[in-house]
């Protein structure tokens, strides 16, 4: 009984951005607890290669090149996808992308162009696909929140706007479709080794240093640690869950921190 809640065979699950990172990992985790994988990306080399790696993972993923924010061409690739894969159960809203700048150097359109893909993308997706998922009375959105949800740092004042905004996003469609059988949660990754973090990660790098000491678990996630809460949340184990965010963080939000010369 426990094995079948969280058995996601004959379900669609659709992850944006999962070229690489993070989102590879979560749509891993799909497609090895049963799921038919749909791989979002926007560059077509990126794309050619993700597939060859899902291939050699014994994955056979389908790649649907489209840019999230252009709510057209999400339209046409979601029919797409319906026709060609079928219906869409799951949809991870994953792409994102960081920009790291003080505020005040900032560019209001480089702060602008932040929050339309990590914030915007993820309405057009979950608002396109949630037309699909509502009328069927069935499906789950999982949107990939931050320590940026929580939390403020220097230089990434757009991205904790947008990651702020996407757990209050992800309240909200879960207030108005749970109702339809729709579950909207998300997930708040802590700090993660991944391409997107290596500048911060470097050895000696002071950031480095901090996050190892800053995170109860002592050492920097790993992709994989993500698959359980994906799986959870993709899943009938969570069909009573609406508008949570699960933080996979190591601890980081459970503390104060301690003393730089304690460890
Ligand atoms: C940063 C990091 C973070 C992490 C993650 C933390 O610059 O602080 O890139 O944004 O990637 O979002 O949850």
């Amino acid at each position: 009984m426990t094995q079948q809640l969280f058995d996601l065979t004959g379900k669609v699950a659709l992850v944006t951005g999962a070229t690489h990172g993070l989102g590879m990992a979560m749509a891993t985790a799909l497609a090895k607890a049963g799921a038919t994988l749909v791989v979002n990306g926007n560059t077509p080399a990126k794309m050619e290669k993700a597939l060859q790696q899902y291939r050699a993972n014994g994955i056979d993923a389908k790649g649907y090149l489209f840019d999230v924010t252009d709510e057209e061409a999400a339209k046409a690739n979601i029919q797409r996808i319906e026709e060609e894969v079928g219906p869409i159960q799951i949809l991870v809203n994953n792409a994102g992308m960081i920009q790291r700048t003080p505020a005040l150097e900032m560019e209001v359109a480089d702060f602008r162009k932040v929050l339309d893909v990590d914030l915007t993308g993820p309405f057009v997706m979950s608002k396109t696909v949630g037309k699909y998922m509502v009328a069927r009375k069935q499906g789950k959105i999982i949107n990939i929140c931050s320590m940026m949800s929580e939390l403020g740092r220097d230089t990434v004042s757009a991205y904790a706007a947008a990651k702020g905004g996407l757990k209050m996003l992800t309240k909200n469609l879960a207030t108005e479709w749970a109702r339809h059988n729709v579950q909207v949660n998300g997930i708040g990754p802590g700090y993660f080794a991944t391409e997107q973090t290596a500048p911060i990660r470097v050895d000696g790098h002071p950031f480095n240093e901090f996050i190892v000491h800053r995170t109860p678990a002592g050492r920097w996630g790993d992709p994989e640690d993500l698959g359980g809460a994906t799986v959870f949340l993709a899943s009938r184990a969570s069909d009573f869950v609406n508008g949570q965010i699960i933080y996979v963080d190591g601890g980081i939000l459970a503390t104060i921190g301690k003393p730089s010369n304690e460890r």
